[in-house]
């Protein structure tokens, strides 16, 4: 991997993660690449080697969004975490923020990278990035995420880097362009989704790398299910919606589209493989799975846009064989141009969001269960959803097994709200809000999209609330929460 150094006076900072991570000590801002994909993996583990030799410290850790088990994972099970921003989804962590363990702040991910421009999250101390190359003026190629790392590299005071061994042909796919911060800003000039506005690397200055180290480590890949028969009904729901606006000429046919991730996001995009209506679509979205190599291969893709690519093991091996067909629809950019309120909004993304509930008036809760408990953050639904020419919540109508409902009387936390929701939908069906008032809205998502074991409890709340308190959005406040009361009572939303 020497020869993945192009820039050689860096060449007698090649070392080991031991030595490198002396750079981090109790308290230090540590500043890391990965969104999803392209996260550090040998620095974390050398600093759980320290804390199992007896070492206490505790660190910050930032990056891009959520990473792997190898980062998150085990930095929280060593109880090396003291803050972590932003959105995270592993397990071991969620428990110790929920512990108040470790302190978590949920941002808007388009938000970030000017934050720490402006100092607002404390000095970096510290950047740890994975990297596949450092071209031969200094500056890094990234792998396969952007994230925040263009910012966190130009912010850090020091940089460690970690060469990894894939391809070096990702050389090309990345589009970084850093926006100027007001008051001085300037339009982010993306027109259409392909469009690409920066350089293929990320600018660093060759001074502040204090380490490097050769990585064969891969990321934890993505575990997509098949699409079961309630991500395809969702999918269904919004495909035929979309056409159906379509021929009505209610919304014009090439709006580029959003699709959140897991399983129900990763089913929308499938959609598109069996549709005949949709030939060629553009993507503008955050993270892209394994749909859009399907997508790609089909032919249907004009252009694909995102920070990062988080694939299963055999779509990541299709993509790195055939990387050079790949690279002429993909685009990588940060996480600031890729969820850019301003671009979404200019673009008219389509953006389809998975929430953890909703409740009859369309506010939406994506990340605290029962209210109180975190699952994984905000993430970028909120740079979609509120600013998408049309934006759908997406939901399973029930979750563990029946025994919750995902559309309830009033969210127990409040993501986005109302007015930035256009489209609920859930298996068993599909509520424009927009042309609704309030109550025509709690009816039809009643009986469209909850499920039918808990449309009588709803309706039964719903008319007793209008008949009671009145008023534009009707709720009984000492009963708002009467779902979720008694699940955690009982284990059932159902009333006995
Ligand atoms: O719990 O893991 O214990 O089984 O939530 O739910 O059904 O597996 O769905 O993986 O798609 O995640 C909203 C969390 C959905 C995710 C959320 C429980 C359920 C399960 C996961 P278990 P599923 P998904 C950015 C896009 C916010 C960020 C975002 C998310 C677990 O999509 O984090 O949108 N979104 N980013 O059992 C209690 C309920 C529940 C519930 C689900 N009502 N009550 N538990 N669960 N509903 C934009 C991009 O462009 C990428």
């Amino acid at each position: 991997l020497r020869d993945r150094i192009r820039f050689k006076p860096l060449m007698d900072k090649i070392t080991d993660a031991d030595a490198a991570c002396v750079h981090i000590q109790n308290g230090t801002n540590v500043f890391i690449s990965g969104f999803t994909a392209g996260y550090p993996k040998l620095i974390p583990q050398a600093l759980v080697r320290r804390a199992e030799k007896g070492e206490r410290f505790r660190i910050n850790l930032f990056a891009g969004a959520s990473t792997g088990d190898a980062v998150d994972g085990v930095l929280a099970e060593a109880g090396l975490v003291s803050w972590r921003r932003p959105y995270m989804s592993n397990r071991t962590m969620r428990n110790r923020i929920n512990a108040d363990e470790i302190r978590f702040k949920d941002d808007h991910l388009s938000r970030l990278s000017s934050q720490v421009r402006d100092g607002g999250w404390g000095r970096a101390h510290v950047a740890v990035v994975e990297a596949v190359a450092i071209t031969r003026k200094g500056h890094l190629i990234p792998t396969m995420s952007v994230g925040n790392t263009p910012t966190y590299v130009r912010e850090a005071e020091k940089i460690i880097i970690e060469i990894s061994s894939e391809p070096p042909d990702l050389e090309g796919i990345h589009d970084i362009f850093i926006p100027e911060d007001p008051p001085y800003r300037m339009p982010i000039p993306i027109y259409r989704s392909g469009d690409r506005i920066g350089k293929p690397f990320i600018e660093m200055d060759p001074q502040k790398v204090t380490a490097i180290l050769f990585s064969r480590e891969e990321d934890s890949c993505a575990v997509f299910t098949e699409p079961d028969t309630v991500s395809r009904r969702i999918a269904e729901h919004i495909l035929d919606f979309v056409e159906h606006e379509i021929k009505r000429d209610r919304m014009p046919s090439f709006l580029p589209w959003q699709s959140g991730v897991g399983d129900v996001a990763n089913a929308v995009l499938s959609g598109f493989l069996e549709n005949d209506f949709f030939h060629t679509i553009d993507i503008y979205s955050e993270v892209l799975q394994d749909a859009v190599l399907d997508l790609i291969d089909m032919g249907k893709v004009r252009a694909a846009s995102g920070s990062a690519m988080t694939l299963s093991h055999k779509a990541r091996t299709r993509f790195f064989n055939e990387l050079y067909r790949y690279k002429e629809k993909i685009v990588l950019r940060p996480v600031e141009i890729s969820n850019s309120p301003e671009v979404v909004r200019r673009l008219g993304v389509i953006a389809i969001n998975t929430a953890i509930e909703v409740d009859i008036y369309g506010h939406v809760n994506s990340t605290h269960v029962m209210g109180s408990h975190l699952m994984n953050g905000i993430g970028g639904s909120g740079d979609f959803l509120r600013n998408g020419a049309l934006s759908f919540v997406v939901t399973p109508s029930t979750a563990k097994g029946g025994k919750i409902s995902a559309v309830v009387p009033m969210v127990s936390h409040v993501d986005h709200n109302e007015h930035s929701v256009d489209v609920i939908v859930t298996e068993h069906g599909l509520v424009d809000t927009r042309p609704l008032a309030p109550r025509q809205v709690a009816e039809a998502v009643i009986r469209k999209c909850a499920h039918p074991d808990y449309r009588d409890l709803l309706w039964d709340y719903y008319q007793r609330a209008v008949r009671g308190a009145g008023g534009h959005e009707p709720h009984i406040l000492a009963e708002a929460f009467g779902f979720h009361e008694r699940f955690m009572a009982t284990g059932d939303m159902h009333s006995r």
